[in-house]
């Protein structure tokens, strides 16, 4: 009797797990990585897989190879989905661009392009989601309603046991629709700002910067955050012959930001400033100060497929109080100049006003003979610049004079040539 019950007993376990082995050993395998670029793997993402019913069944981490595995599952419909504990990045207004073609028709989405473009999360790609990205994400850091991650949700069917099916999937940081960002990589600058020329000014004067780029550029889009001391120097302005571009001054920097929204990338010009900065200097810019313009991480030019241009080079003056100068220090002043030099027809005349007040431009010829007075207005201090038409000059050498409240001046010779 005993024998018996032990022998149903071992065919009893024995069909259990037949039965387990045979209904439960079908396997969900397969590799998440960042827009489905198989070189950008991302780890640590949390799998979850729900069933038909829509509950979760089970969860599982991926590996450092993106890697994920579910077992034991049987025959059925199952969805997956991932969430991420990681630092989103790689959007910038690139993505703006690329979702203005989209929405202009110019441009198709891949199917995680469009769930990353969804920043709005209500489940629909439109122009809510461009401007959301445009004037509130990227000048204001406002955060997108729908997070920082999204990850492609997958259905699978199990319909033979004994069934292994591979299954990969992307995830993207929410906004980043052309994927530039790499996980786990901090970005490095693309923008650059180097002094080209100096400018000696003191406290309390008005002067307009042009920031100048190094080599001429095709563009689509433009986002500059520029740093700097607004102890030392306020923003009065910007001015930018690019048409549309929108800008923001809060403390210590200023947003630009511009996406074109015409079909051709537009040509920005080395001679041309591609934005003129009006400041004024503080009466904290005392002797010895300068101020320096910084670009911070996530400044960046896009070009034509609305990809980041590495290694931007723009130009700016370094602004700094030498103090009350020297007759030398005036003379050698490079901001005071006649170009060109010799004169054919017209001339510029650039020159600095140490301080407000009533600067007279006179022209003498060698001999120290007035030949006509050419400026006389009352003027804030700051650098200006003058077109001078010499026609009325015989060939030969002039002096032109600057007189600024009769406490500054400087006289600079020059040739008219015929
Ligand atoms: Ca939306
Ligand atoms: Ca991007």
């Amino acid at each position: 009797m005993t024998g018996k019950i032990k022998k149903i007993s071992l065919i009893a376990i024995i069909i259990f797990f037949c039965n387990t082995f045979s209904f439960s050993q079908n396997t969900i395998v397969g590799n998440i990585n960042y827009h489905n670029d198989v070189t950008k793997p991302l780890n640590n993402v949390k799998v979850y897989i729900k069933d038909a019913t829509d509950a979760i069944i089970d969860s599982t981490v991926t590996d450092n190879t993106g890697f994920y595995q579910f077992d034991n599952l049987q025959e059925g419909t199952y969805t997956l989905n991932g969430s991420i504990n990681q630092t989103p990045g790689g959007v910038n207004l690139g993505d703006s661009y690329l979702l203005l073609q989209y929405l202009t028709g110019s441009q198709t989405l891949d199917s995680l392009q469009l769930i990353s473009s969804d920043v709005t999360g209500d489940g629909n790609v439109n122009w809510d989601d461009y401007w959301t990205i445009t004037t509130g994400w990227y000048p204001n850091g406002t955060p997108f309603t729908a997070g920082d991650w999204t990850f492609e949700s997958p259905t699978i069917t199990i319909e033979n046991s004994k069934d292994i099916d591979t299954t990969d999937f992307g995830g993207s940081s929410m906004g980043d629709v052309n994927g530039s960002f790499v996980p786990g990589v901090l970005p490095g600058n693309s923008v650059f700002l180097f002094y080209d020329n100096e400018y000696n000014m003191n406290a309390n004067q008005k002067t307009n910067i042009d920031f100048n780029l190094k080599e001429d550029i095709y563009v689509n889009a433009i986002g500059l955050i520029i740093d700097y001391p607004n102890d030392l120097v306020e923003i009065k302005n910007i001015e930018s012959k690019i048409k549309n571009i929108d800008y923001k001054i809060e403390n210590s920097r200023i947003i630009i930001s511009w996406v074109n929204t015409c079909e051709k990338a537009i040509l920005l010009k080395t001679g041309e400033p591609l934005f003129t900065l009006k400041i004024r200097t503080t009466d904290n810019f005392t002797k010895d100060k300068y101020i320096k313009f910084t670009a911070a991480e996530n400044s960046h030019l896009i070009d034509s497929k609305g990809e980041d241009i590495n290694n931007i080079i723009i130009n700016v003056p370094k602004i700094i109080n030498k103090g009350l100068l020297s007759i030398s220090e005036i003379n050698n002043d490079n901001n005071t100049m006649i170009y060109p030099n010799p004169v054919i027809n017209t001339a510029n005349i650039k020159y600095n006003v140490y301080e407000q007040g009533l600067v007279t431009i006179n022209i003498y010829n060698i001999n120290g003979k007035l030949i006509n007075c050419i400026f006389n207005k009352y003027q804030n201090a700051g650098l200006y610049k003058i077109n001078y038409n010499a026609g009325n000059l015989n060939q030969g050498i002039y002096i032109y004079s600057v007189n600024i409240n009769n406490k500054y001046s400087y006289n600079k010779k020059f040739s008219v040539i015929k």
